[in-house]
């Protein structure tokens, strides 16, 4: 197995660190950014299957950094197929796609034929790189396939994301009693387990036809009910105000507009009966797991 990482002029390989000197495991420096040395590493692995997960996948920091996302996750991409077709490789690519695509504008359950109406740079840039990918396959019958994935969440998780702020916020609460500042706590989110989805990433490739497949668990919470969850496993109770929440008489969350984004994706819920009847794939974990896990990863 071949990974590509980014040079950084600290450590950026933590999350890894586990399998990092597996005999089995090949790094090489590269980029999404730098067509040539993508092009010079596929030649040179002769890859049976690539996957695109290479993105700035904060939906926040893309209204920071528009252009940026869209070289990234847009023309990355791009790069990527371009690579494959120049170098006529017969490889699978699959394509980190996302929930983020549908906008959040349907209260509803949201599958591969819903409407698709991005709400931020991370959104465009990853519906321009959906379509490349529905394009490229047609056109040159390449087996490339977009996996639209929900929220999917872990131990390690990036901590900027919101479950895992929350998990690390509690522990340093328990630890410090220093509140944890949010944004929009009403925000609900269809979240799975990393784990469940990668294993959809690769059945995803395992088929003889290249299909799009929505990866979800098909319930939602909202981020505050999240926070009960995590203090409900801790068997205590959350009292929710409109500045934020308190367990036990003292603050745990405050709420802090600087983390509300410029256009909110309010509300998003998917259905994967097409991944479940095809690919036979099927979440093992709910929330509650996901929480108890985190939260025990990250209290120690
Ligand atoms: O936010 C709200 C925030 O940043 C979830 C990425 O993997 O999943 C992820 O995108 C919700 C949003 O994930 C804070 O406004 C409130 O409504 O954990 P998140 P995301 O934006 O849903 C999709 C599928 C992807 O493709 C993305 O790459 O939580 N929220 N307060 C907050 N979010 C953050 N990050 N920080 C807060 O303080």
């Amino acid at each position: 197995m071949h990974g590509i990482k980014r040079r950084s002029s600290s450590l950026n390989t933590q999350r890894i660190d586990h399998i990092f000197d597996h005999p089995n495991l090949e790094l090489h420096y590269g980029d999404v950014t730098d067509s040539m040395c993508l092009t010079r590493l596929f030649n040179q692995i002769k890859p049976d299957e690539i996957y695109n997960l290479a993105a700035q996948s904060h939906v926040a920091v893309s209204f920071e950094q528009p252009e940026y996302t869209a070289q990234v996750d847009a023309l990355g991409t791009m790069r990527v197929l371009e690579a494959v077709r120049l170098l006529d490789l017969k490889c699978k690519v699959y394509q980190a796609s996302t929930s983020e695509l549908y906008g959040g504008v349907s209260m509803g359950k949201l599958n591969e034929d819903s409407p698709m109406v991005p709400k931020s740079p991370y959104a465009c840039a990853k519906l321009y790189a959906y379509w490349m990918v529905r394009n490229y396959r047609e056109a040159y019958n390449m087996y490339a396939v977009n996996g639209i994935l929900f929220n999917h969440e872990s131990p390690r998780r990036g901590e900027t994301f919101v479950t895992r702020k929350i998990t690390r916020g509690i522990a340093n609460w328990l630890k410090t009693g220093q509140s944890i500042r949010l944004g929009n706590v009403y925000a609900v989110r269809d979240w799975g387990h990393a784990k469940d989805y990668v294993e959809a990433m690769w059945l995803m490739l395992q088929q003889d036809t290249p299909k799009d497949y929505v990866i979800a668990t098909g319930i939602a919470f909202s981020v505050k009910t999240f926070i009960d969850i995590c203090m409900h496993t801790l068997g205590k109770q959350v009292e929710w105000f409109a500045t934020g929440a308190y367990v036990d008489g003292k603050p745990l969350v405050r709420i802090d507009r600087r983390y509300y984004r410029p256009n909110e994706v309010n509300h998003l819920l998917g259905d994967s009966t097409k991944a479940r009847t095809e690919l036979g794939w099927q979440p093992k974990y709910d929330i509650t797991q996901i929480a108890e896990e985190m939260l025990k990863e990250d209290i120690g």
